[in-house]
């Protein structure tokens, strides 16, 4: 494609297809759209970020997709969003006002060595791509490496497993960069980030039963957003704490956020429930992104109003 408007978001793409994708978006809306370089993965790709901001030291909302690179339609999702903000703004009054107040930041291949070697070797592969020494098994899961329960039950001490948790916090390049941005950025309000699949909405915590500070606004703000989703296409989620809703799991990314004092701290599993799960079928790509950016909308609007 040579712009933006045929690319072919009804299709998966691979990895050098998204990178132009999204150098594409940035030189056709230079005003509304930069490209942010966070840090480099193990394999030294670069960790880009898309920052979607209309005026100066405003405070941010977070959306990453393909933290698990084999979950192939939040990357897909999250490349239809990009295109679908720089369509709405000025268009749609809602995210304008959004625009108008929050940038929005985008990071679309948050695992982008999983997600070249499920093009290359295994489609299912789900961590990142760093050797583990002493081991003949690669990777570690990025959902388990963050600062929050480190270590404790729902992750695993065995770098052969998937929900292997890496040699000590932020050991992996992918979370360290978010890690440094959301700390220096200081004022994130809203970090949602997206998995694939199960058709939930989760929210902190997941590492233990405590509920979190904010659980009742975060589970009727969660209840809103699954009706929202749901209005669409009739696709229907299961919405609660990570722990009472999906399973234990220690090391995950919200539960750092969310400790971090980022209250609107979320995560999507979308479809489907199992019939395809990580193989959805391409035609489901666009209907879900559609169905998952009015749930997107209502966190956002949410996060606006408070
Ligand atoms: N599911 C998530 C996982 O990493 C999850 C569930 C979400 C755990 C948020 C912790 C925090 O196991 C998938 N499909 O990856
Ligand atoms: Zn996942």
């Amino acid at each position: 494609p040579k712009s933006t408007d045929d690319f072919v978001y009804t299709a998966y793409h691979n990895l050098s297809e998204i990178y132009s994708f999204i150098n594409m978006l940035v030189a056709e809306n230079r005003k509304l759209v930069s490209k942010i370089v966070i840090g480099r993965s193990y394999k030294k790709r670069p960790l880009n970020v898309l920052k979607f901001s209309t005026g100066a030291n405003r405070p941010g909302i977070w959306i990453d997709t393909g933290i698990h690179s084999r979950e192939w339609v939040t990357q897909a999702s999250g490349t239809w969003f990009a295109k679908k903000i720089v369509k709405d703004y000025k268009r749609d009054p809602v995210l304008t006002d959004i625009l108008n107040n929050y940038d929005i930041f985008l990071e679309i291949v948050t695992n982008p060595d999983g997600f070249a070697f499920t093009h290359s070797k295994n489609r299912m592969w789900r961590k990142t791509r760093k050797p583990n020494p002493g081991s003949k098994c690669v990777g570690v899961d990025p959902n388990r490496n963050w600062d929050a329960g480190f270590g404790g039950a729902g992750s695993s001490g065995n770098p052969c497993s998937e929900t292997y948790r890496g040699p000590r916090v932020n050991s992996e390049s992918e979370v360290k960069a978010i890690v440094d941005f959301v700390k220096s950025h200081g004022k994130l309000k809203a970090f949602v980030s997206i998995h694939s699949y199960s058709q939930m909405l989760l929210y902190p915590y997941g590492y233990k039963y405590t509920p979190a500070k904010d659980n009742a606004e975060l589970n009727v703000l969660a209840k809103r957003t699954v009706s929202a989703l749901q209005s669409l296409y009739n696709t229907r989620y299961r919405y609660g704490s990570i722990i009472n809703t999906i399973y234990q799991a220690s090391g995950g990314t919200i539960d750092w956020t969310y400790n971090q004092g980022i209250k609107y701290s979320y995560t999507f599993e979308l479809r489907d429930t199992g019939t395809y799960g990580f193989l959805l079928p391409a035609d489901q790509i666009v209907p879900t992104a559609e169905e998952t950016w009015l749930a997107l909308m209502t966190i956002m609007k949410h996060t606006r109003k408070n």
